[in-house]
């Protein structure tokens, strides 16, 4: 568990403090007392939080215009440096406390933050809770700020400022002002500070995609790799990106606009693949629950591609009308809306609440769209064609869907095969683990506590669920073992009260082969089973990495910061490490004691978030042609570990 119970703040000047100071500590305080409050978690997501929560202000000062290079880099000791060449925060003295503005920022927590009321710029930092946050959880803080050709400075040791603003030096004439802030995460608030370069350098891409202009360079000096993110296009380049390995049918759409204060942008491409990959943010942060943007998008999409239809005599008179779904088949668009006063909903606060903006991205949407069918005859006869198309297959997976649906209804009381069911028939205390692999499958059945642990064996990789409609995938023997296993069905015949086993657990192999495998489960889950993932069913079990044996003393160790602690804490005595590359290399004790005995093991509870991260890297690793997907996983290998 995190450590939330109070924290000392330690080297807290020790003069008196006036009301304004004991209003900063107290916020402060607030913040190390529930992290979990203000950034999410204390583990690596938290972390990598702290790194977004200062780029945010960085993006802000590009978002004005005042800034087009942000610079990250993460140095051999996980001290981590965000620079901009914005304006530089201001120094100056702030009227009401007579304190620099910039201890200000620093120290004090802004309203509006996710619990505050009201009041987003219109930037990203919705992120949310201010560099104050940031600041406080972390070991120290150092903010240095170069304007009107002067350095300025301020440390800080988990918040606490050590000292005032100082001038600590000029700068050359003729270079930029702006701002560097470095960092150290405070260790006794975070489980982890080892960052993921992937993890980071993925939400920069799209930082930088997002704002059009933006150069952000990413250095990270622990291993030596470098990555640096522009994009000329912004979001029409994105929906290039997310496209580069299919075939797409047109040169991509795009409209943006300010209307009523807001700002409106999106970009369109159609491809031969089935499925859609639409995107939503609302001021740059990923809206995974959509809101009323991607309702006006949609709505805009199949009234202006009906339009042109009926107009042009694509669909002939008595020909039904596309639906939404019709026109979204191999649909990839990014929809981004920048508004002063957000509101989210949902659980994980991704769905975008503001009423204005379905009608505002509907208009803005749909008069731009109309237009450019207009002008492009060829391309609009293509996607309204395929809009045709995809209704008709529809209607032809519908009748195979009822036939299985209907089919497995009777066999509802064979169970699969290969299932290893439990004893209890009581759902709430039963669970399923889903074993990649038949041995690894036969090690578990052996292993297992058979009273309340169910197993079903997967064979090998299940198909590729991303290409497949789900008439073709309730085909596929091992998804509708899989179901049938489960209970509850799947899509609009989703019944929670059906649900067999309140844990369904995914255990593979924690090696390449197993988190591709898991991608693809997290990414059947998120489409067809949402609610399972919703309501807290899906976990993912956690093999221990090594077994060390230090004298006669055997020990499993289940991530590479424990060993590298262990490693530590034994310089001197003999040290044995075996590493488990797959689940076949335990015996079955060892299977039951380091990973499915509720006493010892760890589950990680897969939360909607997650399963969308691996709908999306999905999305990345699966596209139509092989070979970009292979060149990836090689070149990644080494992190191609979901961090879920
Ligand atoms: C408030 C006012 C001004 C700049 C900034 C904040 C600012 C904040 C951050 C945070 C990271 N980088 C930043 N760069 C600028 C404008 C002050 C002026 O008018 O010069």
């Amino acid at each position: 568990m995190p450590k939330q119970k109070d924290v000392e703040l330690d080297n807290a000047p020790t003069e008196n403090y006036n009301a304004d100071q004991i209003q900063v500590l107290e916020g402060l305080e607030a913040v190390r007392r529930r992290p979990g409050m203000y950034i999410g978690s204390t583990d690596i997501r938290g972390l990598h939080h702290l790194v977004f929560e200062v780029v945010d202000n960085g993006i802000d000062e590009a978002l004005a215009g005042k800034a087009d290079l942000i610079t990250i880099t993460i140095d051999e000791d996980n001290i981590v440096s965000v620079s901009d060449n914005g304006r530089g925060i201001p120094v100056d003295l702030h009227p009401q406390t007579g304190k620099s503005a910039l201890e200000v920022v620093m120290t004090k927590l802004h309203a509006g933050g996710k619990f505050g009321g009201g009041g987003y710029k219109v930037a990203s930092g919705l992120h949310g809770v201010g560099v104050s946050a940031v600041n406080a959880l972390s070991e120290w803080f150092e903010s240095t700020v170069r304007r009107e050709g002067k350095l300025y400075r301020q440390t800080y040791k988990r918040g606490v400022p050590q000292g005032d603003v100082k001038e600590v030096g000029k700068y050359p004439a003729g270079e930029r002002s702006g701002t560097i802030q470095r960092f150290f995460p405070d260790k006794q608030i975070f489980k982890t500070i080892d960052y993921k370069f992937d993890v980071l350098a993925q939400r920069f891409r799209e930082m930088a995609f997002l704002t059009k202009g933006l150069t952000i360079k990413f250095l990270d000096e622990r291993e030596d790799r470098t990555a640096t993110f522009y994009f000329e296009g912004g979001v029409t380049s994105f929906v290039r990106y997310l496209n580069k390995n299919r075939k797409v049918l047109h040169a991509p759409f795009h409209v943006s606009a300010p209307i009523e204060g807001n700002y409106i942008e999106a970009a369109i491409q159609y491809t031969t693949d089935y499925n859609d990959s639409v995107y939503t943010f609302a001021n740059n942060i990923n809206t995974v629950d959509g809101g009323t943007h991607l309702t006006g998008f949609r709505t805009a999409l199949t009234r202006t591609l009906n339009d042109y239809a009926r107009r042009n005599k694509v669909l002939k008179e008595g020909d039904p009308a596309l639906t939404g779904e019709d026109t979204r088949e191999g649909l990839t668009a990014i929809v981004s809306v920048k508004l002063p006063e957000p509101q989210f909903e949902s659980q994980t606060k991704a769905k975008l609440g503001n009423a204005e903006m379905k009608t505002q991205v509907e208009a803005v949407v749909g008069e731009a769209l109309g237009e450019w069918l207009e002008e492009h005859s060829r391309e609009a006869r293509e996607i309204i064609q395929k809009g045709i198309t995809a209704a008709r297959a529809r209607e032809a997976a519908r009748q195979a869907r009822d036939l299985v649906i209907r089919k497995s209804a009777l066999e509802s009381l064979s169970l699969p095969g290969k299932l290893a069911d439990c004893s209890l028939r009581d759902a709430e205390n039963a669970e399923l683990y889903i074993v990649e692999g038949a041995s690894a499958g036969g090690t578990a059945k052996e292993g297992r506590d058979r009273k309340f642990q169910a197993i079903l064996p997967l064979r090998g990789k299940i198909m590729n669920v991303e290409k497949s409609r789900l008439d073709k995938m309730l085909q596929n023997e091992e998804i509708r073992a899989l179901i049938t296993a489960i209970g509850t069905g799947v899509g609009n015949q989703f019944d929670m009260a059906n649900l067999r086993y309140s844990r369904v657990i995914l255990m593979s192999d924690a090696d390449v082969d197993g988190a591709h495998i898991r991608t693809l489960l997290l990414t059947f889950f998120f489409r067809y089973m949402t609610p399972l993932i919703e309501h807290g069913h899906l976990y993912i079990a956690q093999p221990p990495l090594y077994k060390v044996k230090i004298g006669k003393e055997e020990q499993y160790v289940y991530d590479d910061h424990a060993l590298e602690e262990l490693r530590k804490k034994n310089k001197n005595g003999r040290f044995d490490l075996q590493r488990y590359k797959g689940l076949g290399e335990m015996n079955p004790e060892q299977l039951w004691e380091t990973t499915m005995n509720p006493e010892n093991r760890t589950l990680l509870q897969v939360t909607i978030e997650d399963a969308a991260e691996a709908d999306r890297t999905f999305d990345m690793l699966m596209g139509n042609e092989v070979p970009p997907r292979k060149r990836f996983i090689q070149t990644h290998a080494k992190n191609a570990k979901l961090d879920v």
